[in-house]
């Protein structure tokens, strides 16, 4: 059990209107009447005190709350003090804080390791809290708070307690394989391992949507040398992130412009203009480029007008349904509608006179919503949950294999540990209690 008093800044750097200091611990509430000088906090409620320092001189006029355990954020006694963001003002009040009994500044992530300790947050929660600070448009916000709310970790618990009650008839037919036990036991844990597996499947195969969400969108720009890919980007960063000329193979590098479409966070990267070249910079560009629209979600795949209809072969092979097909230059007479090639209708746009750019932008959004929106289901969000998920679905897959009733209960103990390592919350205890509820074998 750690008994120390913690403190720390809660809000931002200052200067600002307000700055949040807050005190967890057994001695928090003593440090508040040490600072206010008042006999008594009512829990829940801000009161207005004078802060003092340790010579009894005035800080600031300031609000401060007491909760009572375990109804607060780390689950212990906590003050909140809210003080004037001044830097004094904080300096201050933290060294009269320091000077009080058994009280030290907190460790980074110190408050919310005891929220988990006590209970009040699982690891999930406490991951979907980081993304929430962390989060840089409404979606990533959306689906960070959801799962800070437990969204996904009732997912994962259920499916844990689902395996649990499962195993608990497993058990049930190992120990008591003598006496009188339903015989359909086995078919029923059978149906259930199947239709787990079958859940956590289609959670997998998600396309790892709710993991691009935290880590941003990427769109990459592609085409052939001199197609205007560079002034493209410019036009949607709206400042000169790339250099524009009209020699083919300027630009060499990746360049990547990060900005908030529509709420969705997305990094838009320029490209190396594809083609055969036999200078060794170039080439190492054309194979960057390459590799960035590979790992693209969606590419603006984008044709030369000045060339139009004549469409680059090699450029062409990059369309497909995470691609939207453009000709750039259509304010050059040679690009006429209606544009298509191969079947594939292609946006016209002028990256030098803005034409077709609020469209593009419309397709581009309505590709990402499409694919990114957070629906109903939760949607896994980072690579360690998929990892234990994976361990479990291997387990439940491992359990299909044997016969052995023992085999099968230990792979169903590791698919229940994975799951459990999820959230945080690995114990076994608990399968008995299931026992006892479900057979009452007692009697
Ligand atoms: N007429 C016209 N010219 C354009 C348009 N967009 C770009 N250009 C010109 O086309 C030339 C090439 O533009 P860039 O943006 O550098 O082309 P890029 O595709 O990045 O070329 P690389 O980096 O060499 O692959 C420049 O001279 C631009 O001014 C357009 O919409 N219309
Ligand atoms: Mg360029």
């Amino acid at each position: 059990m750690n008994t120390a008093t913690i403190f720390a800044l809660a809000s931002g750097l200052g200067p600002a209107g307000v700055s949040v200091i807050r005190i967890s611990g057994p001695n928090a509430p003593a440090a508040a009447i040490r600072l206010t000088g008042r006999a008594e906090l009512p829990p829940r409620r801000l009161v207005r005190c004078q802060i003092r320092d340790v010579v009894g001189d005035t800080i600031d006029d300031a609000l401060v709350v007491r909760f009572a355990k375990p109804a607060s954020f780390t689950g212990e006694d906590v003050v909140e003090l809210y003080v004037h963001g001044g830097r004094a003002v904080v300096d201050e009040t933290m060294r009269a804080l320091a000077a009080c009994d058994g009280l030290r500044p907190a460790e980074p992530g110190e408050f919310t390791r005891r929220a988990f300790d006590n209970g009040k947050l699982d690891l999930t929660a406490v991951e979907g809290l980081a993304d929430l600070v962390s989060a840089e448009t409404k979606a990533q916000l959306r689906q960070a708070l959801r799962q800070m709310q437990g969204e996904l970790a009732s997912l994962y618990d259920g499916w844990r307690s689902r395996l649990l009650a499962a195993l608990a008839h497993m058990e049930a037919v190992i120990d008591f394989s003598d006496e009188d036990l339903p015989a359909e036991i086995e078919g029923r844990v059978s149906g259930e391992i199947d239709a787990l597996i079958q859940e956590i499947d289609h959670h997998l195969n998600d396309d790892r949507r709710g993991e691009r969400l935290r880590e941003g969108i990427r769109v990459v720009i592609v085409g052939p040398p001199n197609a205007g890919k560079s002034t493209l980007l410019n036009l949607l960063a709206r400042r000169d992130a790339a250099i524009v000329s009209d020699t083919p193979g300027t630009t060499r590098d990746v360049v990547e412009v990060h900005m908030d479409l529509a709420g969705y966070p997305v990094t838009v990267s320029d490209t190396a203009g594809l083609r055969e070249t036999k200078e060794e910079v170039e080439a190492e560009g054309v194979r960057r480029s390459m590799k960035a629209a590979s790992s693209a979600d969606v590419r603006l795949v984008v044709f030369d007008g000045a060339t139009w209809p004549n469409v680059d072969r090699e450029t062409a092979t990059l369309i497909n349904q995470d691609a939207i097909a453009i000709v750039n230059k259509c304010d050059l007479h040679q690009v006429r509608e209606p544009l298509r090639w191969n079947g594939h209708g292609i946006l016209g746009v002028s990256a030098r006179n803005g034409d077709g750019v609020d469209r593009l932008l419309e397709m581009l959004q309505e590709k990402i919503a499409r694919r990114f929106q957070v629906g109903e289901t939760p949607v896994l969000t980072r690579i360690r949950h998929r990892r234990a998920l994976e361990e479990c679905h291997e387990a439940l897959q491992r359990s299909r294999d044997v016969e052995d009733i023992e085999l099968i209960a230990e792979d169903m103990r590791l698919a229940i540990r994975a799951l459990g390592r999820i959230t945080g919350r690995v114990d076994v205890e608990d399968i008995l209690d299931v026992i006892f509820r479900d057979f009452c074998i007692g009697k």
